[in-house]
């Protein structure tokens, strides 16, 4: 008899996030104007059209990128592969004005409407969640220094095992995942877990890919956020943890100096603690 595990595995998280993203933003490219995807489609075929030329492409080769671009669809991994190796770009161009807090990508793994905390709580986690216990406490201000009360934080993070909740299965649903919102001086605090390194999914496409190249598939250990308050732009972001092994070669090269955080040994002995707050810049009139 086979035993069926509750194995995450690349497939079922590239199928989430296939769905996810089919859900969340359909209509992604609707209502931008043909020039614009002229212009764009022809420069980046133009690209290939070189590549091709300057390295003399076989046709074995040009076979093993068809069959390796249906297997992303087939296992579901074209959010992984754009979020991994394209969205970092998007993110420095869309933000490139900011005069507050930078962010960095969002990644597949978002689901919004987390389960409300307070203004000070913590994340849902399980009885036996592995981890060193994390208690981060911030403020939310305007670029102007004013306090934001009744800012959201959407948290969510991986678990020590490196899986999300609703990606991964065997994992309950919102675990790991809330949203806080800033009391009356702008302040938060949230307690969690500390979370891990993190490798994407070795067993699908963008797996195959980066062993093909020898590359490596590591991520340091990353809380997602993403922060909005009325009036301004929202902040998506990740905060990391001074040492790990992959800040300095982040596969999907979304580390910044200023994400870095610095936590520090908890006075109880419980864990760690710090401090980060987020700056919004107005919306712009
Ligand atoms: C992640 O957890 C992540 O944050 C990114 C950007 C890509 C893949 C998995
Ligand atoms: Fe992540």
């Amino acid at each position: 008899m086979t035993v069926q595990h509750d194995t995450p595995t690349a497939a079922a998280s590239g199928a989430g996030a296939t769905e996810r993203f089919k859900s969340d933003k359909s209509g992604g490219g609707a209502g931008t104007p043909p020039e614009r995807v002229d212009l764009l489609a022809r420069e980046v075929l133009s690209a290939v059209h070189d590549t091709i030329r300057r390295h003399r492409v076989t046709y074995a080769e040009y076979n093993a990128l068809k069959a390796w671009l249906i297997d992303v669809g087939e296992t579901g991994e074209w959010p992984l592969f754009l979020d991994v190796w394209v969205e970092h770009v998007v993110e420095d161009v869309a933000t490139e004005h900011r005069q507050g807090n930078k962010g960095t990508i969002e990644g597949p793994y978002y689901v919004p409407d987390a389960p409300e905390r307070g203004s000070h709580g913590t994340l849902p986690t399980r009885p036996d969640e592995k981890g060193a216990p994390l208690t981060w406490t911030g403020q939310v201000r305007s670029t102007d220094g004013t306090p934001l009360p009744g800012a959201k934080i959407e948290l969510w993070h991986a678990d020590d095992d490196g899986y999300y909740s609703q990606f991964a299965p065997g994992i309950p649903e919102w675990n790991l995942r809330g949203t806080f919102t800033a009391d009356g001086n702008g302040e938060f605090g949230i307690g969690t877990v500390r979370p891990a390194p993190y490798q994407i999914p070795t067993d699908g496409a963008c797996g195959r890919l980066i062993a093909a190249a020898g590359w490596h598939s590591w991520r340091p250990a990353h809380l997602h956020v993403k922060v909005s308050a009325p009036g301004h732009e929202q902040l998506t972001a990740q905060l990391y943890f001074p040492g790990d092994a992959h800040n300095d070669d982040d596969i999907a090269s979304a580390v910044k100096p200023e994400l870095m955080l610095d936590p520090e040994p908890a006075a109880d002995g419980r864990g760690e603690t710090v401090v980060y707050d987020f700056v919004l810049d107005p919306v712009r009139l």
